[in-house]
C-alpha cells in the first residue's frame, strides 16, 4: 500500500484531481470485466507521456507495483489490481493526433476508444477493422496490450496487424520511441511486437500509429441453421472455397435461446439447428450476392444447412449480428466460467465433441454454451453456474474440469487463450500452450524491460 508521502509525491506529478484513493473509485477502477475483487492502493490518471514517465520513474525508485488500465473490458484479469498496486489509467490520454492519407495511418494516444478510432477512420473514408462487442468502451492501448481479436480476424487479422508504430514508457521508466510507421524495417529484433500482447508486463503503450484500410462495401450477413458441428465445418469449407468472407461466426441453439428470450428478439429463421453460423461478406455487386445464394442453396441440398436468412437492409444486418454479439453480456447473469480456446478449424469438430464428453462425464449438471469465431479457430466455451452452487465452489470445480480440457487441448497444440490474454485467470494453464523454454525466455525479456518487476506483477506468469 502507498504511504501518504508517496501519495503526495504522485499527486504533485499529475495534480490533486488526477489521483484518488476514494473507496468506490478504487473498486471501480481496480478491476476489469471479471468477477475478481479489486484491491488497489490508488488510481492515477496521467495527462501526457511526460507525466506517465515521471510516475513510472517514481515507482521504480520506491518499488511500487503498477497496473496499467485501459477500458477495463478484459476477461482474464489482466487489469485487476489484486495486491494493493497503483492503477495507472491512460483514459485521459485520448487524443487522435495526426492522420496521414498517403500512408493511411493515424497516430493516437493509448486512451482513444476503439469505436472513436473506427468513427474517425470512417470520416476519412477509411476503415479500422478490428471490431468486437466492447469496442464502445475498450481503449486502443488495451487493444494493443492484449492483441485484441474479435469478429473480423478471419479477413483482417488481430490488432498486431494494424500497429504501424508504438511509443512506450518501459518498465524501467525510459521512453522507447518506435513510432516509425514503416511497412518494411528489417533492422534486427522487432521490439514493438514484444509489447503487443504483453498485457502491460513490459511497459505502458502511450501512443500508437494505427493502419487504416479501404472501407468494406455493403457488408451483408447470411445466417444459417445447421444440423451439427460437422455440418457447420463443411459449410465453412464450402463458403471459403467459393467466396471471400469477412467473418464466419457460430453459436449454439442454447445461446440463441438465451439471447432471444432475455432480449425478447425474434428467432432468425423457422428451422431449429444445433448450431447457427453468421457468414459475413462484402456484397459489392449482384454477382457476389448470387454466388452467396448459390452456395447457400448447395448447403441446403447437401443437408449441411437446414434454413437461413440473408440480410436485406442495414437494420436487418445489425439485428442478425445482435444475436451473436449480445451472447456474452446475456450470459453474464449465470456467472459463467469462461474459456477462450483455439485449435485449427479442421480439428474443431473432434475437439468440441471431446470437451463436451469431458464435461458430461465429470459435471453432467453443468450447462455448456459454445459460440465464437470458429472461422479463425477460436471458440468461446461458457459453463453456466447452476443456481444452487455458490460461485467459489463452482469456480473450483470448473478449475478441475479445466485441467482435463487443457490436457486435451495440448494434444492438439491449441491455445489456452486465443484472444482474451492470460492475465491472472489463465496463468496456471500457460504451460499447456507454451514450453518451459518459451516461458523462461519470456521472463528474461521481462527482466530487460522491467528490471524492478513493477509492471503488472503476477500477470501472465508469477
Ligand atoms: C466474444 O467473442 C467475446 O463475444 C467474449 O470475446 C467472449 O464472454 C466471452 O466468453
Ligand atoms: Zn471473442
Amino acid at each position: 500500500m502507498l504511504s501518504d508521502e508517496i501519495y503526495q509525491q504522485l499527486a504533485a506529478l499529475v495534480g490533486d484531481k488526477k489521483i484518488t484513493r476514494e473507496a468506490t473509485e478504487l473498486s471501480y477502477w481496480g478491476k476489469d470485466s471479471t468477477s475478481l475483487i479489486a484491491n488497489a492502493a490508488a488510481i492515477i490518471f496521467p495527462q501526457n507521456i511526460e507525466q506517465l514517465q515521471a510516475v513510472v520513474q517514481l515507482a521504480n525508485r520506491e518499488k511500487i507495483a503498477l497496473v496499467p488500465s485501459a477500458g477495463r473490458t478484459g476477461l482474464s484479469g489482466g487489469a485487476v489490481a489484486a495486491q494493493g498496486e497503483l492503477v495507472v489509467s491512460l483514459r485521459d490520454m485520448n487524443s487522435i493526433k495526426q492522420f496521414n492519407a498517403v500512408d493511411r495511418t493515424v497516430v493516437c494516444e493509448a486512451g482513444v476508444i476503439t469505436a472513436d478510432l473506427q468513427a474517425y477512420a470512417e470520416q476519412q473514408g477509411l476503415y479500422y477493422p478490428v471490431d468486437f462487442a466492447s469496442s464502445g468502451s475498450s481503449l486502443i492501448g488495451g487493444n494493443i496490450s492484449t492483441n485484441a481479436g474479435g469478429i473480423k480476424v478471419l479477413k483482417y487479422g488481430m490488432t498486431r496487424q494494424w500497429v504501424a508504430g508504438l511509443k512506450v514508457v518501459t518498465g524501467a521508466g525510459d521512453i522507447l520511441d518506435m513510432n516509425k510507421s514503416l511497412l518494411k524495417n528489417n533492422t534486427g529484433y522487432d521490439l514493438q511486437q514484444l509489447l503487443i500482447g504483453a498485457e502491460g508486463t513490459l511497459g505502458f503503450i502511450a501512443e500508437a500509429t494505427m493502419r487504416l484500410t479501404r472501407s468494406p462495401e455493403n457488408l451483408t450477413v447470411l445466417l444459417l441453421a445447421v444440423p451439427s458441428l460437422s455440418a457447420l465445418l463443411q459449410v465453412l469449407a464450402h463458403f471459403q472455397a467459393g467466396m471471400e468472407l469477412t467473418a464466419f461466426e457460430f453459436f449454439s441453439e442454447q445461446a440463441l435461446q438465451k439471447v432471444t428470450t432475455q432480449l425478447q428478439l425474434q428467432r432468425p429463421c423457422d428451422e431449429v439447428g444445433q448450431y447457427y453460423t453468421l457468414i459475413e461478406f462484402e456484397a459489392k455487386d449482384e454477382a457476389i450476392v448470387d454466388q452467396a445464394m448459390a452456395l447457400f442453396e448447395q448447403c441446403l441440398e447437401q443437408g449441411i444447412a437446414l434454413d437461413g436468412v440473408m440480410s436485406q437492409s442495414q437494420a436487418q444486418y445489425q439485428s442478425l449480428w445482435r444475436l451473436r454479439e449480445e451472447i456474452s453480456s446475456v450470459l453474464a447473469q449465470w456467472q459463467p466460467f469462461k474459456h477462450d480456446l483455439s485449435v485449427p478449424p479442421s480439428q474443431q469438430g473432434e475437439f468440441l465433441l471431446e470437451v463436451e464428453k469431458i464435461i458430461s462425464e465429470l459435471a453432467p449438471q453443468y450447462q455448456v454454451i459454445w459460440y465464437g469465431h470458429i472461422g479463425d479457430g477460436n471458440v468461446h466455451l461458457n459453463i453456466l453456474k447452476p443456481d444452487e452452487l455458490n460461485k467459489t465452489d463452482f469456480d473450483l470445480s470448473c478449475k478441475l474440469l479445466s485441467e482435463e480440457i487443457f490436457k486435451h487441448l495440448a494434444s492438439y497444440q491449441g491455445s489456452v487463450s486465443a484472444e482474451h490474454g492470460i492475465g491472472l485467470l489463465k496463468k496456471d494453464y500457460l504451460h499447456y500452450s507454451r514450453s518451459d523454454l518459451e516461458i523462461a525466455l519470456m521472463k528474461g525479456i521481462k527482466q530487460q524491460f522491467d528490471p524492478n518487476g513493477i509492471m503488472n506483477p503476477g500477470k501472465i506468469f508469477s
